[in-house]
């Protein structure tokens, strides 16, 4: 296929998940938006059933390289400093959409809910058995981290996408870092700094009561 980027690799892109984590524990804004648009690439890569999928996640780190390149930039150095500086200037829309529709806040809890999905299901497809289907996988952590976030036509659609995932093997071997075995040990190195990117900004939006913005 001639839109396949043949120089991908996933872990480079999940490289900079753990470039997210700083010294004070906070989540580094820049290394999580390459981390994403480097998904999105690997999305791409899985066929034009998932553009839907990548096209909402691009918008989404549109948004947030349009603040990274704001005079407001250093207010989006991190997530913790753009929580604050959001909060403290009203920037966020607490009950409904209104006067700031799409704030670093909602724009990085959608990204970040996406995260436990992937998180979920690269755990699912590391630790499973070499006959496991990557659909069921999917489809599974899918239902625990988002499905209840999304209506009804977006879940179907995205079951429907699911479905044309390859074997495990082969979608081992998308992540172009070698044999199926050498994908599963880089997963299990690199899987933990998910984790804790995924553990602290679940905590920072817990803390602040942004967990459902809408
Ligand atoms: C196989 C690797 C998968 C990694 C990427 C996971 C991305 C999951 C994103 C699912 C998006 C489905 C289509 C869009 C739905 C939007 O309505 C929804 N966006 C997200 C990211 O959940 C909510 O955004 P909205 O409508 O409130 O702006």
């Amino acid at each position: 296929m001639a839109d396949v980027d043949t120089d991908f690799n996933l872990k480079v892109v999940l490289v900079n998940f753990k470039q997210c984590l700083s010294e004070k524990e906070e989540v580094l804004m820049d290394p999580y938006l390459t981390g994403w648009k480097g998904l999105i690439k690997f999305l791409n890569n899985l066929g034009a059933v998932f553009a839907f999928i990548s096209k909402d996640v691009l918008t989404k780190v549109q948004i947030m390289e349009k603040f990274r390149n704001s005079e407001q930039k250093e207010n989006y150095f991190s997530l913790q400093s753009m929580v604050k500086y959001e909060i403290s200037n009203n920037l966020v829309d607490f009950q409904k959409r209104a006067d700031h529709p799409d704030s670093g806040c909602r724009t990085i809890l959608r990204l970040h809910r996406a995260l436990h999905w992937l998180q979920l299901f690269l755990d699912g497809l590391r630790t499973s058995q070499e006959d496991s289907k990557t659909s069921s996988l999917c489809t599974d952590s899918y239902n625990i981290a988002l499905a209840t976030y999304h209506p009804w036509l977006i879940r179907k659609a995205v079951t429907v996408a699911f479905c044309t995932l390859p074997s495990r093997n082969a979608f081992l071997e998308t992540m172009n870092v070698g044999t199926p075995e050498e994908a599963v040990e880089m997963l299990s190195d690199a899987m933990p700094f998910i984790g804790q990117v995924y553990q602290l900004s679940q905590k920072l939006f817990e803390e602040n009561a942004l967990l459902d913005l809408p």
